[in-house]
């Protein structure tokens, strides 16, 4: 792998994507809506014009040379990805379509037949939709009941009441790694730690910590992890499930159709074995095989490098942003990733998103699909900007200019 050098080359990165060279509005593009969905790395998009112009075939179907190699390519990232976040084995990777049907698999196969009345359910008060909505359908069917971890006005979870819901009852925690909409970075591994403490299983959110901060999931300890590839400069449709085996081989299937199955017949059917009795029909398998240049790409620059770089955009945002008259900053936490949501007294987030973009800024405005976060915020929603490996200061500067003389149009 010769793409990235091994300190992080700003300049260097940016030419992997092409995208970033274009002028929206009659503005060079400065892209920073990230959270959302990062933009693809060339080695990724590569990959894709090289299955789809070379390999395509169906996978664990053939025995014919396309089938062979797109079997394996398909195989390799699941290696890659065992490797990405330390798995114990590549049978624990479970390919999916993103973050939401992760946790979905999990809301429907393990809690449906592991959840009875009265069991309780963690979540926090900073949960994206996708880690909220799932485990209501869950509690549902089962009869389960949700508990809901406050955090303080900086937006971080506060950790005495989690410890203080934890109790025997409590049967599942489901929390963020770091929040999407706030970038608060969440003390997991204490979090599991304690959940283990009184039986209870522990799903992380990883969506927005995978392209940001190391993934252990074996220091970690967790039962189940969630990602999706698209914001980790990864192609869309792509997610991982990750599941200990003992967990995953005592859920039923997920999903009924092709390649989940050992033998069917109208009087019954027997599944197959872990990953594959959760992986129903014909996967994304051209972009799961590009998602493995995505992890490349990640490690080759290195989380450390990609962590010092992003965190040192955050304090040079931040300083700079506090100085534009009637800047809000929402969420404060001591601990984040590099997002910066925030208001601008009398100026409707709505408006500076358009504003924004008529200068050819990109960032996201809204709930970020966290609307119990907003609520207890006391918001409607936010502007937010989150960085990505590909940002540089001077996008920065650009942006903060921009908002300096919107500021000055409304007062
Ligand atoms: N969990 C978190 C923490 C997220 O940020 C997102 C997506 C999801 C789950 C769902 O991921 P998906 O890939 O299955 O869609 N977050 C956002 C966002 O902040 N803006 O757009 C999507």
């Amino acid at each position: 792998m010769n793409h990235i050098a091994t300190t992080l080359d700003v300049n260097r990165i940016r030419k992997q994507f092409p995208v970033l060279n274009q002028e929206v509005n009659g503005k060079p593009l400065i892209y920073f809506d990230n959270a959302a969905s990062s933009q693809t790395a060339k080695v990724v998009v590569d990959a894709l014009i090289k299955f789809y112009e070379r390999d395509h075939a169906n996978i664990h179907r053939g025995i014919h040379t396309l089938a062979e190699r797109s079997t394996k390519a398909f195989e390799e990232t699941r290696e890659r990805a065992q490797q990405f976040i330390n798995a114990g084995e590549a049978d624990e990777i479970i390919f999916t379509k993103g973050t939401t049907e992760s946790i979905n698999l999990v809301a429907q196969s393990w809690a449906t037949k592991f959840l009875k009345e009265g069991d309780e359910i963690l979540i926090s008060q900073l949960e994206h939709h996708s880690n909220i909505v799932p485990w209501q359908l869950a509690a549902e069917k089962t009869g389960a009941v949700i508990k809901v971890i406050p955090i303080n006005a900086a937006g971080e979870i506060l950790q005495d009441e989690y410890l203080k819901l934890l109790n025997a009852k409590t049967k599942l925690v489901a929390v963020n790694y770091v929040s999407n909409s706030l970038g608060t970075i969440n003390p997991v591994k204490e979090m599991i730690t304690a959940a283990h403490d009184v039986g209870a299983t522990v799903l992380i959110d990883a969506a927005q910590a995978a392209p940001h901060v190391k993934i252990d999931v074996q220091d970690l300890d967790c039962d189940f992890l969630a990602l999706s590839s698209h914001k980790m400069y990864g192609p869309t449709g792509v997610g991982i499930l990750y599941g200990k085996r003992d967990l995953l081989e005592a859920m039923p299937p997920y999903q009924g159709g092709g390649e989940m199955i050992k033998d069917v017949s109208f009087s019954g059917t027997t599944y197959n074995d872990i990953p594959y009795k959760f992986e129903a029909g014909t996967p994304n398998i051209g972009e799961v095989i590009a998602f493995k240049f995505a992890m490349d790409f990640i490690d080759e620059i290195g989380h450390e490098a990609i962590q010092e770089y992003e965190h040192k955009l955050l304090l040079y945002a931040n300083d700079k942003l506090k100085k534009i008259p009637g800047f809000n900053p929402v969420g404060t936490a001591k601990n984040k990733a590099s997002v910066i949501s925030f208001l601008i007294d009398n100026v409707h987030p709505y408006d500076l998103g358009q504003l924004l973009d008529a200068r050819g800024i990109a960032v996201r405005t809204g709930h970020h699909c966290t609307q119990p976060l907003m609520d207890f915020l006391g918001i409607d929603g936010t502007v937010r900007a989150s960085f990505a490996v590909y940002n540089t200061e001077k996008e920065i500067d650009v942006f903060c200019e921009a908002l300096d003389n919107i500021v000055k149009k409304f007062s």
